[in-house]
């Protein structure tokens, strides 16, 4: 070809770019690394969020923010830097730090969004699911499944705080958000005479399983809203006794299925032995942490992230993460799998090698 007639080419196409774009067409061919990539790329970057820097913060607010005017919740978002100013810590996940003062109530309402709780610190909480008060006690998950009432009483003189996960950004992706406030004004529901009926309920079946995102997939929540810290830690114990692998995993289940805990939602702890290091491992999905007790490290991407109690850190899809433990250290882990499960598309891969690391966090 020619110059002139490459020039003459040139002038067509930027024309034909122009006149699609004028009436809202996309070429793919020219976005299709962008949209199509090997691997996933997600915009939410590995992050750590230190309890030494939130719990000060958290406080400052339970002083100065009555909880009616937080908009009904006092919660601090985890927000990651890489979504561009968006209050979530992964594309499809919110994570956040709540807590309540004495005496303070959150009142009531219901959202397609599911929750889970995950209890830090403090005494003489419950939170109400559809009329069943759940107590709430460090260690203990406590679910709020979509589309259930539940407001967060303190009925003590302590302080409380808790992890909150929620599917709410996969939910709003899917322009799928709903919310109700409790009918009556700053209302929470009757407490009923009983608490805990559906741990009374349901606590015989098999509410754990190895492994971490081992449940079968199901669109129905469980049934079971609370599992208690003694007997997580008792089945860890247990399995720890029979293995000596680094790493102990154990997800909650529906115990009536052994489905995930939500259907957007698995919940899992992890444990790992102390002076352990666990393989390198590259999951589909986003991924929350919250460290709970003990003390140590978790190579991400090959930056090293070092925790202790209350710390939360993210871990975005695909990224490689490893465990390492100074002490004893059991993790609570919040993670999208079961959509990815139930799309069959989820995906794993242990790396040959463990990462050399290559920098090290230094959280704010
Ligand atoms: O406790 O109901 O972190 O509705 C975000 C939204 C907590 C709650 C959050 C909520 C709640
Ligand atoms: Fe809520």
């Amino acid at each position: 070809m020619t110059s002139s007639a490459q020039a003459h080419d040139d002038a067509e196409l930027d024309a034909l770019y122009r006149d699609l774009a004028a009436v809202d067409l996309r070429p793919l061919w020219t976005i299709t690394e962008q949209l199509l990539t090997p691997t996933p790329r997600p915009r939410a970057i590995p992050w750590l969020w230190s309890a030494a820097t939130m719990k000060p913060l958290a406080r400052r607010a339970i002083q100065l923010v009555p909880v009616e005017r937080g908009g009904e919740r006092r919660v601090l978002s985890l927000q990651n830097p890489g979504l561009g100013g968006k209050p979530y810590a992964a594309g499809s996940l919110w994570g956040a730090l709540q807590c309540l003062g004495p005496r303070e109530t959150a009142p009531a309402h219901r959202h397609t969004p599911g929750a889970v709780r995950w209890v830090l610190e403090g005494e003489g909480v419950w939170t109400t699911v559809n009329g069943d008060a759940c107590d709430m006690h460090p260690g203990d998950l406590v679910l709020t499944p979509s589309w259930n009432w539940h407001d967060h009483v303190n009925g003590g003189d302590s302080e409380m705080f808790w992890f909150d996960g929620l599917d709410l950004p996969m939910i709003d992706a899917l322009d799928g958000v709903f919310f109700e406030e409790y009918p009556g004004p700053g209302e929470s529901q009757p407490e009923p005479a009983e608490h805990n009926t559906s741990e009374r309920t349901h606590a015989g079946g098999t509410r754990y399983v190895e492994g971490e995102v081992e449940g079968v997939v199901s669109p129905t929540a469980s049934p079971l809203l609370v599992y208690r810290w003694a007997d997580t830690a008792a089945e860890l114990d247990r399995r720890a006794a029979g293995s000596d692998e680094p790493l102990i995993a154990v997800e909650y289940v529906n115990p009536t299925t052994g489905a995930s805990v939500l259907p957007t939602l698995a919940c899992a702890v992890h444990r790992v032995r102390a002076g352990a290091r666990t393989p390198a491992v590259r999951r589909s999905g986003n991924a929350v942490y919250v460290a709970f007790q003990g003390s140590g490290s978790s190579v991400i991407d090959g930056q090293r992230f070092d925790w202790g109690p209350g710390d939360m850190f993210v871990v975005p899809s695909w990224s490689a993460v490893e465990h390492a433990a100074d002490e004893q250290a059991d993790l609570f882990l919040l993670t999208d799998a079961p959509v990815l499960r139930a799309l069959g598309i989820y995906r794993q891969e242990t790396l040959p090698e463990p990462q050399s690391v290559t920098g090290v966090f230094l959280p704010r």
